[in-house]
């Protein structure tokens, strides 16, 4: 999955034709390098950012959708947590809702269900406001897979599929460096089995760790000097059972997973 921001810069607050050609373009360039899914965010959850207005975040992310799927068969995701924004992001022919905070914002979950979308359901403890002010678990990775199963469990119970449900364990959303590293190493515990699904089938696990400060910790690098750290993460996921990794480096990683998966494939990945 191949990171699409459409949030403003310092020069514009998004809906300028130049923006959203100069959106579209690098869309269409991650998909040559080998994204199979783009997803396109017009929020920004930056620790402390705030809240932006769901017409500000059609207004940038809607057009950008409506010249993609014109132009390209790619899975298209839309990175929101607003009612309004799901609606209008499917009918301007959006696949998959990828949630932060996992549609628990009043009628997502309804919107979500009403369409035949695929969800993303994310784990944040606290808000991007206050999330990174002292984060504590018991058990961290415990926490995260009980919020998880139950949140899927809700998008069930509201008549979305289970083959249309992904989770994700929000790395460095309200979690210490040790807690991403706990939840790294032990991701494959996260795999929850679907209820009266097959007797192996899990729901596929998705991570966002691609230039985090996390790798910044890790790498003692600045934000765009973190691609080898990023992609070596992504490998270690994937190596750990993560089935989609959202990533602005697409084409290093494409290759990174090239090389895992040829490597790897006498035992699943
Ligand atoms: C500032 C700080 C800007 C953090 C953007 C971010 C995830 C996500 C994001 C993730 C899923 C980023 C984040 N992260 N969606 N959206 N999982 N599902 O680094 O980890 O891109 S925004």
């Amino acid at each position: 999955m191949g990171v699409l921001n459409v949030t403003p810069d310092s020069f514009s607050d998004g809906g300028r034709f130049s923006d959203i050609a100069a959106a579209v373009a690098h869309g269409l360039s991650m998909v040559q390098e080998g994204a199979a899914i783009i997803d396109v965010g017009g929020e920004s959850t930056r620790p402390g950012a705030s809240p932006v207005d769901a017409d500000d975040e059609i207004l940038r992310v809607i057009p950008v959708i409506e010249r993609l799927r014109a132009q390209t068969d790619v899975v298209i995701s839309v990175d929101t947590s607003k009612p309004q924004v799901i609606l209008a992001a499917v009918a301007a022919g959006a696949d998959l809702i990828n949630d932060v905070r996992a549609l628990g914002e009043e009628g997502a979950l309804e919107a979500a269900a009403a369409t035949q979308c695929a969800v993303c359901l994310m784990h944040m403890k606290g808000s991007p406001r206050d999330m990174q002010a002292r984060p504590h678990y018991d058990d961290v990775v415990k926490e995260v897979g009980t919020f998880l199963k139950e949140r899927a469990g809700v998008c069930r119970a509201a008549g979305i599929t289970a083959d249309r449900i992904a989770i994700d364990p929000g790395f460095g959303f309200g979690k210490t460096q040790e807690h991403n590293l706990q939840l790294l190493r032990h991701l494959r515990q996260l795999a929850i089995p679907v209820e009266d699904g097959a007797p192996s089938a899990t729901f596929p696990i998705m991570v966002g760790l691609s230039r985090k400060s996390t790798v910044g910790q890790l790498t003692g690098r600045p934000a765009g000097e973190r691609v080898y750290g990023s992609v070596a993460l992504a490998m270690l996921a994937a190596l750990n059972g993560a089935r989609i990794v959202r990533v602005h480096d697409v084409g290093a990683t494409v290759d990174v997973l090239k090389v895992l998966t040829a490597v790897m494939c006498e035992r699943e990945i």
